[in-house]
């Protein structure tokens, strides 16, 4: 009896407690397209394309395309500088790249704009391991959609 309601207790204190970015799920897209395409294409889907604020999201995701089988692929998120050069926003959170605890999780060497026209962020998979580079919105790459459902 009291350790049924102990147990109810712990969990919904446990649901109170974990931050919401948390509970996201998420959608791995083999198909390779341009930033904005995939940013449209995950609206569509009734998400976002990805943002990565914490450590916690990112292995969530890189654990999900590994177990998808693309691991050596390159990946979209929603990190773009497009509006002013190295002011890096999640631009479907409409929050700055780094704002919680200053995280980030760019490549050695990373950003680099190659090339002046590296805008846009993608996890690089390969030796990449999912870190991020910066690449050109218009190339094309696969993309992560996220879900607050
Ligand atoms: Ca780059």
């Amino acid at each position: 009896m009291y350790s049924k309601l102990f147990t109810t207790v712990v969990i919904g204190l446990v649901l109170l407690v974990v931050p919401p970015a948390l509970t996201l799920r998420y959608s791995i897209h083999s198909t390779r397209v341009i930033y904005f395409e995939a940013l449209t294409r995950c609206i569509k889907n009734g998400g976002h394309l990805a943002a990565i604020e914490i450590a916690y999201q990112q292995t969530q995701i890189w654990n999900a395309i590994q177990k998808a089988g693309l691991s050596t692929g390159t990946f979209w998120t929603a990190g773009t500088d497009l509006g002013m050069e190295g002011a890096w926003l999640w631009l479907s959170r409409n929050k700055p790249v780094g704002s919680v605890q200053g995280w980030t999780n760019w490549m050695d060497g990373e950003p680099n704009n190659a090339g002046g026209t590296a805008h846009c962020l993608a996890m690089v998979g390969g030796t990449g391991n999912g870190q991020w580079g910066d690449f050109s919105c218009e190339s094309v790459n696969h993309y992560v959609c996220e879900y607050a459902d």
